[in-house]
C-alpha cells in the first residue's frame, strides 16, 4: 500500500458518537448554530487536516483566528468546522475541550511540549524483544503517559524473537508497578487477543514507541488489512528509519479508534510533574517513611528510600532513574518559566510601544 494519497481520512459508516463524541462535546458545541459541523481530527498533513465527520471525512484548513492564537488541532481533537460546500472549503474554527492531552517534552526547546495526540483513553507503549527493550526508556514513556491522564499499557512486541517472553514481561513489570505488561507478536498474532479488553468501541488508543518496534504492523493486524506501510528493520540506520511519518487515527473493526504515531527519537519528560508520581509509586510510598518531608534521597539521614536500596528491596538503578527524571523535570520547568518570563517581557514591551504610539497620536 502506498502513502502517496494525500487524503488520509477515509469514508466510514461511523456516527460522531462512534468516534468518541460525548455529552460534554454536545454541550460545548451547542453554542454553534448555522453552517457548522463537528468532527474529529484523523490526520494532519502540513497545513491541512483530515477530519472525520458523521459518515465521512472532509479536508479542512484552520481559521486565521486559531492560527494567530497558535492553536492548531492535534490528531484526536474534536473540532468545529465552518462548512461551505458551495465554496468547496471547510475551515476549523474551534477546538473543543480536551479530555486528555498526550505530549512529550522536546529537549532543547524552550518550554515547548510537543502534542502527540488528544483525547486518548489508553496509551500502548510499544517496545520490542531485542535491542529496544530498555527499562529506563519505558520509565520515560510511562512518565509522559501518566502526565497525559491516559491509562498506560506496555506492549512487548516481537515476542516470537524472544526465548522467554514471560521473563521479559517480568523485567518490565518490575519498573511499572500496577501497569499491565503484555507480550505479543504482531506478525504471528500470538497474544494479540490479550489487547481486546483495551479495545472497547469508542475508546481511543495511541501507539507510541521507538521506530521499528512494530506499531504499524500491529495496526495492520488489528485492521485486518494493510493500511500502513511497514519496513524491514534491516533497513534501519543508527537513527532509526522512520517509516510512519504522520500521525493517523484508524477505526478498528470492533469500533475502537487507534492512532499510529511516527517512532519517537527523543522522549523528553515534559513539564508536568504528575507523570513522575504515576511512574514511581513505589518510591513515593517509601518516601513517606523518610525523616524529612523534602528528602532528596541523597545524603540525608533517616532516608527510607536509600534504606530500601541498602536492604535490596529497591533496585539502585530505579532510584537513580527517579532522581535523574526529577532533575530533568526541574530543568524543564525552569526553562518553561524562563520562556514565560521572556514572553511576558515581550508583551510588556509591546504594550509600552502601543501606549507611546497612542500618546503620540493624542499630541497631534
Ligand atoms: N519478528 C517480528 N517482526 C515484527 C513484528 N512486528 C513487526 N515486525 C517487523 O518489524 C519491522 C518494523 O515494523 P513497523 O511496523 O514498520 O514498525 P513501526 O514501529 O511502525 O516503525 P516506524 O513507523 O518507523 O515508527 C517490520 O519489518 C515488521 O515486519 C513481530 O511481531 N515479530
Ligand atoms: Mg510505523
Amino acid at each position: 500500500m502506498s502513502q502517496s494519497n494525500p487524503r488520509c481520512g477515509e469514508q466510514h459508516p461511523c456516527t460522531l458518537k462512534d468516534l468518541g463524541w460525548t455529552e460534554e462535546h454536545d454541550a460545548a458545541f451547542s453554542k454553534y448554530t448555522g453552517p457548522y459541523l463537528a468532527g474529529r481530527v484523523a490526520c494532519r498533513q502540513k497545513t491541512v487536516w483530515d477530519v472525520l465527520v458523521d459518515g465521512g471525512s472532509v479536508t479542512a484548513g484552520v481559521s486565521g483566528a486559531l492560527r494567530r492564537l497558535g492553536r492548531f488541532p492535534a490528531v484526536g481533537d474534536f473540532v468545529v468546522l465552518l462548512d461551505q460546500p458551495e465554496a468547496g472549503t471547510s475551515t476549523i474554527v474551534d477546538i473543543l475541550p480536551q479530555k486528555t492531552l498526550f505530549a512529550r517534552g522536546t529537549p532543547g526547546r524552550e518550554g515547548a511540549d510537543q502534542v502527540i495526540a488528544a483525547n486518548i483513553d489508553t496509551v500502548f507503549i510499544v517496545t520490542a524483544a531485542g535491542h529496544d527493550l530498555n527499562a529506563r526508556r519505558i520509565e520515560r514513556y510511562l512518565a509522559i503517559a501518566h502526565a497525559s491522564g491516559a491509562r498506560p499499557v506496555i506492549v512487548i512486541n516481537k515476542s516470537d524473537l524472544a526465548d522467554d517472553p514471560a521473563t521479559l514481561a517480568g523485567e518490565l513489570a518490575a519498573v511499572s508497578p500496577g501497569i499491565p505488561v503484555i507480550p505479543i507478536s504482531a506478525v504471528s498474532g500470538e497474544g494479540v487477543d490479550r489487547l481486546d479488553p483495551y479495545l472497547a468501541p469508542r475508546t481511543t488508543i495511541a501507539l507510541i514507541g521507538s521506530s521499528g518496534v512494530g506499531k504499524s504492523t500491529l495496526i495492520n493486524r488489528l485492521m485486518g488489512r494493510p493500511v500502513q506501510d511497514t519496513s524491514d528493520t534491516r533497513d534501519y540506520d543508527e537513527k532509526g528509519r522512520h517509516t510512519t511519518t504522520v500521525r493517523q487515527l484508524f477505526i478498528l473493526a470492533g469500533g475502537a479508534l487507534m492512532i499510529d504515531n511516527p517512532g519517537l527519537r527523543e522522549v523528553g519528560i515534559g513539564t508536568a510533574s504528575t507523570g513522575i508520581a504515576g511512574t514511581f509509586p513505589d518510591i513515593l510510598a517509601l518516601a513517606e517513611g523518610c525523616r524529612f518531608s523534602d528528602c532528596r534521597h541523597e545524603e540525608e539521614p533517616g532516608c527510607a528510600v536509600r534504606a530500601a536500596v541498602a536492604a535490596g528491596t529497591l533496585p539502585a538503578v530505579r532510584l537513580e532513574s527517579f532522581q535523574r527524571l526529577v532533575q530533568e523535570l526541574a530543568f524543564e520547568q525552569d526553562k518553561a518559566e524562563i520562556g514565560l518570563v521572556r514572553l511576558e517581557k515581550k508583551r510588556w514591551k509591546a504594550i509600552g510601544k502601543i501606549q507611546r504610539d497612542i500618546g503620540k497620536t493624542k499630541g497631534r
